[in-house]
């Protein structure tokens, strides 16, 4: 019998490893990271700008959208480039705030992207999140391990455990496009002229700011990260010759672009659909010479298993304001997160209590 080559098994099913002995999960590990050894590990990746990019944001567990995200890029001849922006794990509980309609679809989805970046590896790049990253600042909602304990005889779990965060202290932290677009899973590095994302072991600060950070508009002080605001993010781009960020974390934003046509977020999840300006979002960045906005994005969104236009939504969500400069971490941006964020239930009804985001007894990181 020839052996099973496991990145193939699970690239063709996400829960090829469900039900099977650790051993095979420790066997699939061992061929992601030969695979990965040699293309990854940088903070900066590079994405050619040869043909469409399609971008993914915060899954959370959710492989089922994840798999026809992929499935559409590489419906294409040639295959579309695949990029997706961290948290892919995490949150997919069975239990409160919100369930995911996965539970335990953390292993799954992660298993799947390391199977992809994997198997074609000049074609799908996986970034962290900040979920990803749980060894560098504590993320407060932990869902993986409990997962791995649930699908794999407890004394393997947390083995398994650690050698997946070996695996994502491989992945690259941020990545740029050949025609100028800056990815990256929540924001830009603090005082972000002197960042070099090229360094390796990447700096701590900038980490946390490309993992951690938020726009000024959405920023709560989480003890963690930084705010940016338009002209922080205008300055950074242009430092690098970049004009658009595409970015996931906070979902307050989800599905507009804001600062000018600078930044777009995204999430591609069921979890998050019904927050911000809702959906399961895919972004795609066209083979063209520039990108100048996010116009020159086409943004998708999941409906009953197919991708549909999606309207993105300009500017900030919530009544108009005016504009708030923060304050730096300490400090509050004195911006209003949006009714349907709040805690105290104002605003339009809410399924789930996501917001706001901060440490505590229920609080919830994104
Ligand atoms: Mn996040």
């Amino acid at each position: 019998m020839a052996p099973v080559n496991h990145v193939e098994a699970v690239a063709d099913d996400p829960r090829y490893l469900e039900g099977k002995p650790a051993s095979e999960f420790h066997a699939f590990l061992d061929e992601v990271f030969a695979g990965l050894a040699e293309s990854n590990g940088t903070a900066l990746a590079r994405v050619r700008s040869d043909r469409p990019v399609q971008v993914i944001a915060d899954s959370h567990g959710d492989y089922v959208s994840v798999g026809r995200a992929l499935r559409y890029a590489r419906s294409h001849d040639p295959p579309h480039r695949f990029v997706g922006l961290g948290d892919y794990i995490d949150r997919a509980t069975c239990g409160d705030p919100k369930p995911t309609a996965l539970p335990g679809g953390s292993i799954w989805n992660l298993a799947f992207l390391l199977a992809w970046a994997t198997r074609a590896p000049d074609e799908v790049l996986l970034l962290r999140g900040n979920h990803e990253a749980p060894r560098r600042f504590p993320v407060p909602v932990m869902t993986f391990l409990k997962e791995l304990r649930r699908h794999f005889p407890r004394e393997e779990a947390f083995g398994l455990y650690c050698r997946c965060l070996d695996v994502c202290d491989r992945l690259p932290a941020a990545a740029a496009t050949e025609n100028g677009v800056f990815l990256a899973h929540g924001g830009i590095p603090p005082g972000s002229a002197s960042a070099r994302l090229g360094s390796r072991p990447i700096d701590d600060r900038v980490l946390e700011g490309l993992l951690w950070s938020d726009p000024a508009e959405d920023y709560e002080d989480r003890g963690i990260g930084f705010s940016y605001t338009a002209k922080d993010l205008e300055r950074f781009l242009g430092r690098n010759r970049w004009r658009v960020m595409v970015k996931g974390h906070a979902p307050a934003h989800l599905g507009r672009s804001m600062y000018g046509r600078q930044l777009l977020t995204i999430h591609t999840s069921d979890l998050f659909q019904d927050l911000g300006h809702r959906g399961i979002l895919m972004a795609e960045i066209p083979a063209i010479r520039r990108v100048r906005s996010t116009r020159d994005l086409t943004v998708r969104q999941l409906v009953r298993g197919d991708w549909k236009p999606y309207r993105v939504a300009e500017g900030p969500a919530g009544p108009r304001r005016r504009s708030v400069p923060a304050r730096g971490r300490k400090g509050r941006p004195g911006v209003p997160i949006p009714a349907v964020m709040r805690r105290d239930g104002a605003g339009p009804p809410h399924r789930h209590t996501l917001m706001p985001r901060k440490f505590g007894p229920d609080g919830l990181d994104p």
